[in-house]
């Protein structure tokens, strides 16, 4: 009787044990551990049977853990032996999958390649954290929002596309969808428009750049400063994301955060003369011109340029931060205002991104814009992005707009990791630690009706203070996790799991060779 209480005691030891070596972020919805594991080696196949798709996603796993379990896993049609064996099963929703581990083997069955994708990211954490050793587990799992993005600003700062791509790869790990690709700016122009060259040769360059922090700085580098994307480097950016089934939304910034265009064109502006692409950080006063037809022109040229290089359903055409006072001294923005019986500079802008939302709808796609396309009216169908808090993703939920939650309170990853800046590496200033992040409700204040209309979360990283891709990583992990998490997992009450499992998630961080934070770990980021 004794040995049996026992037997029972050990066995159920084992089984928690079990349960606590299965580590993932962003948190499955469903995890049953099982007795025993499966080890992962060099030799291990991973079998993707006849589907191309599926061969390419095992490829990509492949290398994930080939620093784990060594060079070269086979990726085969078939085999005899114990494997990895992934499958498509339709009856699954597009993004879900279903992971089985067994003493027998690995199935990862996906409801299309996308979720098999997902299901080999939660794999490869497990390979990690157990260096090849898998515990039997049956995991099952969906993500609970739509739109998972996350966004890089490459104008501040300019980063080169294989830094883009390693931003994708850190993407796609935490199981996110969507890449938002800031490419304009007052601080430059990074895209090539074939139709005007001088945007990439002239407005991609700065003379010089601020040194130190906007707020107490009036120091310049004195280098010239630029960098931007060729369209053919834009198309193998595309690729390279769709083939991790993340989406590339551009962003082109209008009427606000022109200067990277209005210098090589002055007469896109008001003033019409003696524009520089920007050397500090902040807000320009001089915008595009809303009152002459030029300006409308060079935005659908540029457009139809831009829908040809992104397949993307939604395109960025920002809204945010765009001063009125040049606009209230044109004789042109102040005739359009008075035939179209605008009664303010507000509905001006208004006109200007509806006009252009109508232009891309008549060529097949949607609009996305910060929260300020709000004031002075905004149509039914355009997508509000959330950044000067919740509210204006909760006014667009409740006026029947769709939404998408990246407030600076919660989302904001140039924000200082630590209350203690002195120990951090130069940043905007505002504090945002991970719990922070974690703790982004996107259904603040909504009714059950309402919440359908917010589409997702973003994180945002704005390159101000962020001269290079190592830096951004620094910045982006673990802040990214917690993100993840909030856009991915169904039950995300419990901080202290999540900074449990984290512990593991890093691992898979080292091994990828990503630099990251490390205050988060250490306690030290309250
Ligand atoms: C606000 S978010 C901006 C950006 C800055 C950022 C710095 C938004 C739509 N505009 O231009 O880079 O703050 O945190």
């Amino acid at each position: 009787m004794k040995r049996l209480f026992l037997l029972v005691c050990m066995l159920g030891l084992s089984l928690t044990t079990a349960a606590s070596e299965i580590n993932i972020v962003p948190k499955p919805l469903r995890v049953e551990p099982a007795e025993g594991s499966f080890t992962v080696t060099s030799q291990t196949p991973v079998v993707a049977g006849q589907d191309k798709e599926l061969l390419r996603v095992g490829r990509l796993f492949a290398g994930m853990v080939e620093p784990v379990v060594g060079r070269n896993l086979p990726v085969k049609k078939s085999t005899d032996d114990a494997a990895i064996v992934l499958s498509v099963d339709g009856s699954l929703g597009e993004e879900a999958y279903l992971l089985s581990v067994t003493p027998e083997g690995i199935a990862v069955q996906g409801g299309s390649p996308k979720g098999v994708l997902y299901g080999l990211q939660s794999l490869r954490q497990l390979v990690v954290d157990g260096k090849g050793v898998v515990p039997a587990v049956k995991i099952t799992d969906k993500p609970f929002f739509a739109y998972r993005g996350a966004m890089l600003d490459v104008v501040r700062h300019f980063m080169p596309v294989e830094d883009v791509k390693a931003f994708i790869d850190i993407v796609a790990m935490h199981k996110l969808n969507r890449f938002h690709w800031h490419l304009t700016d007052d601080q430059g122009w990074r895209i090539d428009i074939r139709k005007y060259p001088d945007l990439a040769r002239v407005g991609s360059v700065r003379k010089e750049t601020l040194f130190g922090h906007l707020r107490t700085s009036s120091e310049y580098d004195g280098r010239p400063y630029g960098g931007y994307y060729t369209q053919s480097e834009i198309r193998e950016v595309v690729a390279y994301a769709a083939e991790r089934y993340v989406e590339v939304i551009p962003e082109i910034e209008m009427p606000g955060h022109a200067l990277g265009a209005l210098t090589p064109y002055p007469w896109l502006g008001c003033r019409g003369e003696n524009y520089e692409v920007w050397t500090r950080w902040g807000i320009s006063s001089d915008v595009f011109c809303a009152g002459k037809e030029t300006t409308f022109e060079f935005i659908e040229n540029v457009l139809a340029e831009v829908i040809d290089l992104f397949p993307s359903k939604y395109i960025h055409i920002g809204g945010d931060e765009c001063p009125k006072a040049r606009w209230k001294e044109c004789p042109y923005c102040q005739q359009r205002m008075k035939e179209n019986g605008l009664q303010n500079e507000e509905q001006l802008q208004s006109y200007f991104m509806q006009r252009v939302e109508k232009w891309l709808h008549g060529h097949g796609r949607e609009i996305i814009g910060w929260d300020e396309i709000l004031q002075g009216g905004i149509s039914k169908t355009a997508t509000v992005m959330s950044w000067r808090g919740s509210k204006g993703g909760i006014a667009a939920a409740k006026a029947g707009n769709k939404a998408i939650m990246a407030p600076n309170t919660h989302c904001y990853l140039d924000y200082n990791q630590t209350s203690e800046p002195r120990y951090e590496p130069l940043a905007n200033g505002k504090f945002l630690p991970v719990r922070m992040v974690y703790a982004l409700d996107p259904y603040d204040q909504l009714t059950e009706a309402e919440r359908a209309f917010i589409l997702g979360v973003q994180a945002n990283l704005w390159t101000e203070y962020i001269p290079d891709f190592f830096h951004a990583k620094h910045m982006l992990l673990p802040r990214l996790a917690a993100l993840s998490e909030v856009g991915w997992a169904y039950d995300r009450k419990d901080f202290e799991d999540f900074r449990r499992r984290m512990a593991h998630f890093r691992r898979t961080y080292d091994v990828a060779g990503y630099n990251y934070a490390t205050y988060f770990f250490d306690g030290k980021d309250e």
